[in-house]
């Protein structure tokens, strides 16, 4: 299945999208180590898309809505298993504050047994107003949340993390990133590999020849028809080679 169509970028062509303020989208991630994606966040295009008021990030230090003195979220299982588990209680606290200020599409719980997150996602979720992503950890969270409080439950494959932070992180990115005007080309959004489930065909740069290594003679023709039908040859065979699952029902 092909992601689904762009919605902001039709918008994004429509005249009367002009008329329109954009509205900011807000990502708020709940975790114990907010530090851990602090940095990464105000760099590069995610950093630039805030600071251009496209949209709002803000890290929550569950630490700080511990009820306990000595601040810890977690505790041992019931039932004698391994491991420690998050508390509701703090997690509660700062989860049901937040639905108390706006409403939130989603309130997002980082966890190897969710969801696969995928470019459709990403566009999916590239369209809320605002979604909460709670970062797990330790052996898990109590499930009392996931069953009242969650509404998605996403993975970002098939391997272990220590804590859903990096998780959290990558899919701040791809949202992020195809909101219109984080990355200068609006086209180059849409040219991403998967967007169409094809990877996206090789680029070069300048030198034409290094080393005797030389840039495809069409590429240097100016010949926009014969460079189209090479980027989408150059896609299919890549596709083909490296993704042959990508084209499979298509
Ligand atoms: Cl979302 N969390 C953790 N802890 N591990 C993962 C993951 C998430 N996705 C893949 N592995």
């Amino acid at each position: 299945m092909a992601a689904p169509p762009l919605a902001h970028y039709y918008n994004y062509r429509n005249p009367l999208y002009n008329n329109l303020t954009p509205k900011s989208m807000r990502i708020d991630i709940i975790t114990v180590i907010p530090q851990l994606i602090e940095g990464f966040l105000q760099e590069s295009i995610l950093g630039r898309a805030q600071r251009k008021g496209l949209c709002e990030i803000h890290l929550h230090n569950l630490r700080d809505w511990a009820v306990r003195r000595d601040r810890r979220v977690d505790d041992y299982p019931y039932g004698g298993f391994a491991g420690m588990v998050m508390q509701c209680e703090p997690i509660d606290r700062c989860i049901s504050t937040l639905l108390a200020q706006r409403h939130y599409d989603h309130v997002i719980f980082t966890t190897p047994d969710g969801e696969q997150f995928s470019q459709p996602m990403a566009n999916e979720l590239s369209l809320c107003e605002n979604i909460i992503i709670l970062c797990g950890h330790y052996k898990g969270i109590d499930y009392r949340i996931r069953e009242h409080l969650i509404t998605k439950e996403v993975s970002i494959g098939d391997y272990v993390l220590t804590g859903g932070e990096l998780a959290a992180a990558v899919m701040a990115d791809a949202i992020v990133r195809i909101i219109p005007g984080a990355i200068g080309d609006e086209q180059s959004a849409l040219s991403d590999s998967f967007q169409d489930n094809l990877l996206a065909a090789p680029v070069y740069t300048r030198p034409a020849d290094y080393r005797g290594w030389r840039v495809p003679d069409v590429l240097l023709s100016g010949h926009e028809a014969r460079i189209k039908e090479w980027e989408l040859a150059a896609s299919l065979e890549r596709t083909r080679r490296l993704r042959p699952d990508l084209l499979q029902g298509q």
